[in-house]
């Protein structure tokens, strides 16, 4: 790749020589020449800037200097003009804080070009008829490498030429760890890393690291920058593909407080359920128990129980029932119901171990979840909260029913830490199912 950089203070790309790049220079793998503005100005005092028109504070770059020198450097290089698509490709790049925002995504692109020609501003920056200018004869890209203000694009000439010149073949000693980095591939933040001394100043590495297990390795780095991810970069994690996270990413999500929609990640509140919750709770409710009945049970059957106990009318008795206690999770930005549960104080399984007030055992009477976040975590948020709080109601042990059929039911019940104690039978619109009753002993708070 060739880079020229066009500035009126050539000695601020000196780091260039430096480091990777440098080596990358002096390898052939890199061909950059930094060039001095003031050499295409034709007066004593090597001007390259003017007072803005319509007034204001500063001085702007005058366009005739930018375009004397760029239709220098640009020369022979006409890759848009004559539209033959293998013409080596160049880009002019006007470092600005007015544009686009330079991001790995950026670089990449970048480094997929055959020319960069750098023009670093100074002042109140270059007048804009020079990028209107360039437009048809090259691609122009105006970035800012950030939110903050700089004193001339130097500095971010620097940034970008560095984060595209390690891109190039070649010049990363070791490509794979190109992967693995921040704002690579994986859209996540990078993990912590470590080296010796395995104890600094009473700081240990991380048992795990030097376990010679590579797979736990592998797992604790990437619940670490699933970490690092959510707790510094939300944005990035919302940006992530349902489809790049396993069970194990969304137990690890779940516990941060993400769950996995079928847009990505997005954060889930767990709140107790409000009395104006009564209408999407019913309309949850309608769409998640016909899909936990056994594909046995009639259609009329479920609608006759959906109609009578899980119409808004019912969860407005539940919501204000003071024996009953009902959580939901939402989606954090939108508010959209993503699951419900609810709990039964004092009210023992059908023919369980009559305890002496009947009082202390808890029922889970209900937990369910939307259909797109299954297995995002949610579910076993909820739980977990009906869990507390029945233990702060003084319970010692919850239990529930569910279809004895439904082994995904059972098996997320048991991850839970239920345990099948019994059996019922359970009435949905008249016909009557067969439940496993499952129980878990609640600790108190
Ligand atoms: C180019 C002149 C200075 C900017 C008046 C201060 C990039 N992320 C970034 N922040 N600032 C720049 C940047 C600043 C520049 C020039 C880039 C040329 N200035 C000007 C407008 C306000 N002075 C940048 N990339």
């Amino acid at each position: 790749m060739r880079i020229d950089v066009l500035t009126i203070f050539p000695d601020y790309l000196a780091p260039l020589d430096l480091s990777l790049v440098g080596k990358a220079r002096r390898a052939g793998l890199l061909d950059l020449a930094v060039h001095d503005l003031r050499d295409w100005t034709t007066d004593r005092h090597r001007t390259v800037d003017d007072t803005p028109f319509g007034g204001g504070a500063g001085m702007v770059m005058r366009p005739d200097v930018w375009g004397v020198a760029l239709d220098a450097v640009l020369a022979g290089d006409d890759d848009g003009a004559s539209g033959d698509d293998d013409a080596p490709t160049t880009v002019l790049l006007l470092p600005t804080p007015t544009g686009e925002v330079f991001t790995q995504r950026t670089a990449e692109e970048l480094a997929g070009a055959d020319r960069l020609v750098v023009a670093c501003g100074r002042y109140e920056g270059i007048d804009a008829r020079v990028a209107e200018h360039y437009a048809d004869r090259v691609e122009v890209r105006e970035v800012s490498i950030g939110d903050y203000v700089l004193n001339g694009g130097e500095v971010a000439a620097l940034v970008v030429i560095e984060a595209v010149a390690r891109l190039l073949p070649g010049v990363v000693g070791n490509p794979e760890s190109l992967v693995e980095e921040s704002h690579g591939a994986a859209g996540l933040l990078e993990y912590p890393v470590y080296t010796k001394p395995p104890e600094w100043r009473g700081l240990a590495v991380p048992e795990v690291l030097t376990s010679g297990h590579h797979a736990n390795v592998t797992r604790w780095r990437r619940d670490r920058a699933l970490e690092r991810t959510a707790a510094r970069r939300p944005d990035l994690l919302a940006r992530l593909a349902p489809e790049d996270l396993d069970r194990a990413d969304r137990r690890v999500l779940a516990g941060l407080g993400w769950y996995v929609g079928p847009r990505g990640p997005r954060r889930a509140v767990v709140r107790p359920a409000e009395t104006d919750d009564a209408a999407a709770l019913a309309a949850l409710a309608a769409l998640t128990f016909p899909l936990a009945c056994p594909p046995s049970l009639g259609a009329d059957a479920v609608a006759e129980f959906v109609a009578t106990q899980l119409d808004e009318a019912s969860f407005a008795r539940y919501l204000t029932d003071p024996q009953r206690a009902l959580h939901v999770a939402a989606d954090e930005q939108t508010g959209e119901l993503l699951g419900y549960a609810m709990v039964v104080l004092d009210s023992p399984p059908p023919d369980g171990p009559d305890s002496p007030d009947g009082g202390g055992v808890a029922e889970l009477s209900k937990c369910y979840v939307h259909p797109d976040v299954h297995g995002g975590g949610v579910a076993g948020r909820l739980v977990a909260e009906a869990v507390a709080t029945a233990a702060r109601h003084g319970q010692h042990s919850m239990w529930l029913g569910t279809n004895a059929d439904n082994r995904r039911a059972r098996r997320f019940y048991e991850r839970c830490g239920f345990a099948v104690v019994g059996k019922r039978t359970f009435d949905v619109g008249g016909v009557p199912n067969d439940d496993v009753v499952m129980s878990t002993p609640i600790t108190a708070p």
